[in-house]
């Protein structure tokens, strides 16, 4: 596929996989709204269609639940063949529920970014749409309020994780210690649907996955309420990834809360927010002697010494320092054993690191090349000035999409697509680097 018709083909998968409002991640594995994705997809439709842009949100938004919570999984029109179905979740009626069928977790908060993306390329929306703008603009808000009090386990302003499905990553090899450490007690009744369109080699092992089901059980034996996940549940870390997004959401809510004229106190408690993280954020998440940022677990009280692609994601948010920045670009991100292409690699970026134990080049998370990853990390670099790493990420997923169409995922030894077919967030990212008109990234790999 040449970049002229990697456009229209982007643009109908989308309209392919639009499902009234939302866009489904992939027809077939993926049939309902998912948060992050939905946020992703939102940004390749304002490229062609902005009130579609705005319905993804609105869409994404109508679940947000009483206190805050904006869920991962939303299920506007019921169940369909994905486990699991809404109601195993068990979230309908919560007092602090949500009035639209949804999972009882959260996903990273990426929406603020892609907001002031979107707003940013369209600057008269703030007039044409300005009373929709404020209500997302309150939603968003409440949510990243949430995440800094619901979800302080220790006083950090930091939120936790409960399941490492709220990460995004799923079974990346940075949560499976931490899960291992947890006992599946007797499970519900269940069935992996996983497995029906995508090869069982690239989904989750069944241990993982009985753990997940174990951890959304016990959720759902404590009816979902804060302070009971926080004190009981097995799994409980602070993801420096998700926190890296959501401290650069919070610096794009406060833009938005700038541009659409706030009151101080709003503004002025999302920079207290701001000023928190910055002041916790590398003591908790640095490790000085490996020049990495690592995840934390709660429950065993240390740090998780596995080298993931969430080491990068803090560049997104302008969070290291130039030494530090540079230290994860040369001894990381340009290192062969590691993540750069070599003899063992020839596409940027494994979401594992090729020298970990459980790096794996083809399953779910533990080292596959993920589109939206190329685009968080390339994002991040640019924020440094790291623009020929930058542009090479942006070469290698746009070479793959052309190659292998829309997958969810890429090996990264010879660029095979993996996983879901005919994946929204691969088009609608592709759709915004080509849109967005950066001429020496289109090069062909
Ligand atoms: C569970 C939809 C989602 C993504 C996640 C990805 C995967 C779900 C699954 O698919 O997770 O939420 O069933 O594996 O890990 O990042 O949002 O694309």
């Amino acid at each position: 596929m040449t970049d002229n018709d990697l456009i229209p083909h982007a643009q109908t998968l989308l309209r392919q996989n639009d499902a009234g409002g939302f866009t489904k991640p992939s027809p077939t594995q993926y049939p309902h709204l998912w948060n992050w994705d939905s946020a992703l997809i939102a940004l390749g439709l304002a490229h062609f269609d902005l009130p579609r842009a705005f319905a993804e949100i609105r869409t994404l938004l109508s679940a947000q639940w009483r206190d805050g919570m904006v869920p991962h999984i939303i299920y506007p029109h019921g169940a369909s063949d994905y486990f699991p179905p809404p109601e195993f979740w068990q979230t309908a009626g919560l007092p602090h529920g949500g009035d639209v069928p949804s999972s009882g977790l959260t996903q990273p908060p990426v929406l603020a970014t892609i907001l002031r993306k979107i707003i940013e390329a369209n600057p008269d929306c703030t007039t044409q749409n300005a009373t929709e703008l404020l209500q997302f603009a309150h939603a968003i808000f409440k949510w990243h309020k949430w995440l800094h009090t619901a979800r302080d386990a220790d006083g950090s302003g930091l939120p936790c994780l409960i399941h490492p499905w709220e990460s995004g990553t799923d079974n990346s090899p940075r949560w499976l210690h931490a899960l291992d450490a947890v006992t599946p007690g007797e499970l519900p009744p269940f069935k992996r649907k996983d497995m029906q369109h995508v090869a069982t080699d690239e989904r989750p092992r069944p241990q993982d996955y009985e753990r997940f089901v174990h951890l959304i059980n016990t959720g759902r034996q404590l009816k979902w309420e804060h302070k009971p996940l926080l004190d009981e549940m097995p799994f409980l870390v602070q993801d420096a990834m998700f926190c890296a997004i959501l401290h650069r959401a919070d610096e794009d809510l406060l833009w938005l809360a700038q541009t659409l004229a706030q009151p101080k106190a709003i503004c002025q408690e999302v920079e207290g927010w701001l000023a928190r993280t910055r002041a916790v954020f590398d003591a908790r998440f640095w490790d000085e002697e490996r020049g990495l940022y690592l995840d934390y677990d709660l429950r065993a009280g240390g740090r998780i010494p596995v080298n993931t692609i969430a080491t990068f994601v803090p560049l997104l948010a302008g969070l290291p320092d130039a030494g530090k920045a540079a230290r994860l670009v040369q001894e990381h991100l340009r290192n062969a054993d590691e993540y750069a292409p070599g003899e063992n690699s020839a596409f940027g970026l494994p979401s594992a690191a090729k020298n970990e134990p459980l790096y794996a080049p083809r399953r779910y998370w533990c080292g596959p090349v993920w589109i939206q990853m190329n685009w968080l990390v390339s994002e991040g670099l640019r924020r440094y000035g790291y623009t020929a790493e930058a542009d090479a990420l942006v070469r290698d997923a746009l070479a793959l999409v052309r190659r292998e169409g829309f997958r969810e995922y890429y090996d990264p030894r010879d660029g095979s697509g993996c996983g879901a077919k005919q994946f929204s967030w691969s088009a609608a990212l592709a759709i915004d680097w080509l849109m967005r008109g950066n001429k020496e990234i289109r090069e062909e790999k």
